[in-house]
């Protein structure tokens, strides 16, 4: 009883501080060094070291930043339209953001997995999560394009995702919200306990070309579950997911579901569960998802709406699944590069608890349990655990890895990055970070090979480290320097969006895969052009389609004419350039569709219905050679 008044009385503390943000760390001395400037300086024409591929979160879109320096190198709409390049206007990329719902044009987006082989970056893909209506999405580092979103059924607020397992073979999404499966799904929402469902989805990705697949889901208590990382090496075919409210409360969580001093890791035996598919014991059920794939030949995007599901009840599949207890409300679990130790953080717990692999193991074949859950096996705290950080801080968040045996932990109420030693327990250094600290990342962190001498904090409140730029201001990231005993704070930089997870991975694995133009002679696009000649007007019934071209500096055809109001007016743009960087742009006056940007070897287009009667201007939008401002040409729209 007393210890259960502490921790309420340390949650109120939590809470009263959560909502007092910003305020600077007491005690704490800025960590900027003397050299810093050099440390982050990258000469001009010179490189950076790292790619950062940083969530937006509220934004929906990835942003790629170069590290040591800060600079933002591309911003890449994931779950966003984007104004920058047509995204989500061309009507080649609409049906990227088809869901079962319609087009949902924009969504939080918060973390990232970038695809591994062997427990390393080996940085083919990045993998994020839209939140709000359940979707992964998968980028191509090729060319920083979304290439494939996967909406995911079952599930509600896909916060606990993508996670990936050590060889890519499966992205697993976790369910925040726990919602009743299938698609009928009007029930009362006090009858939560009988009704709701909460889901783990394994979703498989194709060796060679990346392509998804819903492969299964298992199905889970109707926990609320936050973070996940695969096991890796020795625990490689096991995932950790952190759950909270298992109170499985259904109102007012500030309250209900921070009643239990404990929650739990859920241990998932994936390989395990695969096996179990394999031998055919999954439950045949249908729920509606769409699939949408991005074709780089014909520069297309197509939807599909698929409904089969294959689920594994761990009630009756008594193996697959073993909880863990874990104080309090964790956020997140995060494996260390070993595989061995796993690393809870409760967001209102006092201490870290890190538990043992092998001790995990020896447990489940001692059976030695202090209970279980709806049939499933709960492990004994003390039997698993390895041990627990004491007073690291308040607010522990997300734990990184430096490859060197020490552990990162964000605190986001005490506003600082704790360093401990993983088998030792013990607190090495702590940095203050400007202000409460989110996530924090160092390069190949979550992987089996980190790369240890940079850590990035990426901060959720920023007040007074930029010039203000009235209500909103830039999301504040912060670059370390960890390659010696204590960290050094090097450079604040300004974020897109509001970042939460991120990774990083050493340019050298990609810059030189990137694709530069596409040829045109593979443009298998159904309107595109190869050269000028054939640049026309053709109508079928209401439909005119403009075959047109664009190069430096002009667009054919220019002079338009036949056009008539409450046409559908399609401009198949292709921009017949064969080098790098020079897209051309296309915008026309009037047009509510918008604009396209058009990278070279590519044919987009834009539709529009012209509802009035004039000459409407049209032009490039890029500044692509000296000429760019003569490159226009006139569409007339007669009366209907
Ligand atoms: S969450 Cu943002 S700080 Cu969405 Cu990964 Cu932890
Ligand atoms: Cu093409 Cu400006």
């Amino acid at each position: 009883m007393k210890m259960k008044t502490r921790l309420w009385l340390l949650a109120g503390a939590v809470v009263a501080m959560a909502f007092a943000p910003g305020c600077k760390p007491k005690g704490a001395q800025s960590a900027l060094s003397g050299d810093a400037a050099s440390k982050v300086y990258v000469a001009p024409g010179e490189h950076d070291e790292f790619y950062n591929i940083v969530s937006g979160g509220f934004n929906g879109q990835i942003s790629v930043v170069g590290l040591p320096s800060g600079r933002v190198l591309k911003i890449v709409p994931v779950f966003s339209v984007h104004p920058e390049n047509g995204w989500g206007f061309s009507e080649e990329s609409k049906p990227m953001l088809n869901t079962v719902h319609g087009f949902v044009p924009w969504d939080d987006l918060h973390h990232i997995a970038i695809s591994t082989t062997n427990a390393e970056h080996d940085a083919r893909w990045a993998f994020a999560n839209g939140n709000n209506t359940p979707r992964i999405a998968r980028v191509d580092l090729t060319t920083f394009k979304t290439v494939e979103i996967i909406e995911i059924p079952n599930s509600a607020g896909n916060h606990s995702s993508p996670f990936i397992t050590e060889n890519t073979e499966y992205v697993v999404a976790g369910t925040r919200f726990s919602v009743p499966t299938g698609d009928n799904k009007d029930v009362a929402i006090d009858s939560y306990k009988e009704n709701f469902k909460g889901t783990i989805s394994f979703i498989s990705v194709d060796k060679e070309h990346g392509n998804m697949d819903l492969a299964f889901q298992i199905e889970a208590p109707p926990f609320n579950f936050d973070l996940a990382r695969a096991g890796k090496k020795k625990s490689h075919g096991w995932f950790f997911f952190s759950t909270y409210n298992t109170e499985m409360a259904h109102t007012l969580l500030e309250v209900n579901a921070s009643q239990k001093d404990k929650d739990y890791i859920m241990a998932v035996n994936w390989k395990k569960a695969e096996q179990y598919i394999k031998e055919g014991k999954g439950k045949k059920s249908k729920a509606k998802y769409a699939h949408n794939l991005w074709d780089e030949s014909n520069h297309t995007a197509t939807s599909t709406i698929k409904e089969d599901i294959l689920t594994l009840d761990p009630k009756e599949l008594k193996d697959i699944i073993y909880f863990i207890p874990c104080p309090k409300s964790p956020h997140g679990t995060d494996t260390d590069p070993t595989g061995e130790y796993i690393i809870g953080s409760g967001k209102l717990a006092a201490i870290i608890p890190v538990f043992s692999f092998t001790k995990m193991l020896n447990a489940i074949e001692k059976q030695d349990f202090e209970g279980t859950i709806d049939g499933m096996p709960v492990l004994k705290y003390e039997s698993v655990l390895h041990g627990e950080v004491e007073k690291p801080g308040l607010g522990p968040l997300h734990t990184e890895f430096d490859g060197k045996g020490n552990a990162y932990t964000s605190m986001f109420v005490s506003s600082e990055i704790v360093k401990w030693n993983i088998e030792t327990l013990q607190v090495l250094d702590r940095v203050p970070t400007y202000y409460s600290v989110g996530h924090l990342m160092i390069p190949g962190g979550p992987t089996g090979k980190p790369h240890g001498k940079y850590m990035v904090a990426y901060n959720k409140i920023t007040k007074d480290r930029y010039l203000p730029t009235g209500p909103e201001l830039a999301h504040s990231a912060q670059l370390y320097d960890i390659s010696g005993d204590k960290m050094q704070l090097l450079l604040d930089f300004p974020t897109i969006g509001e970042p939460h997870y991120a990774e990083a991975f050493p340019a050298s694995l990609i810059k030189d895969k990137q694709v530069k133009f596409y040829r045109l002679e593979d443009n298998n696009h159904p309107r595109a052009l190869k050269g000028i000649n054939n640049a026309r007007v053709e109508r079928d019934g209401n439909k005119v389609h403009i075959y047109m071209t664009s190069i430096r500096s002009n667009f054919r055809p220019d002079n338009i004419e036949g056009v008539r109001v409450g046409d559908e007016v399609y401009f198949h743009v292709t921009n017949l350039e064969q080098d790098w960087d020079v897209p051309h742009g296309f915008a026309v006056k009037g047009a509510n569709t918008a604009e396209l940007l058009i990278m070279p070897g590519e044919t987009a287009t834009l539709k529009w219905v012209p509802d009035r009667v004039g000459v409407f201007p049209f032009y490039c939008t890029d500044f692509c050679s000296a000429l760019h401002q003569e490159m226009q040409g006139y569409l007339r729209v007669s009366p209907a």
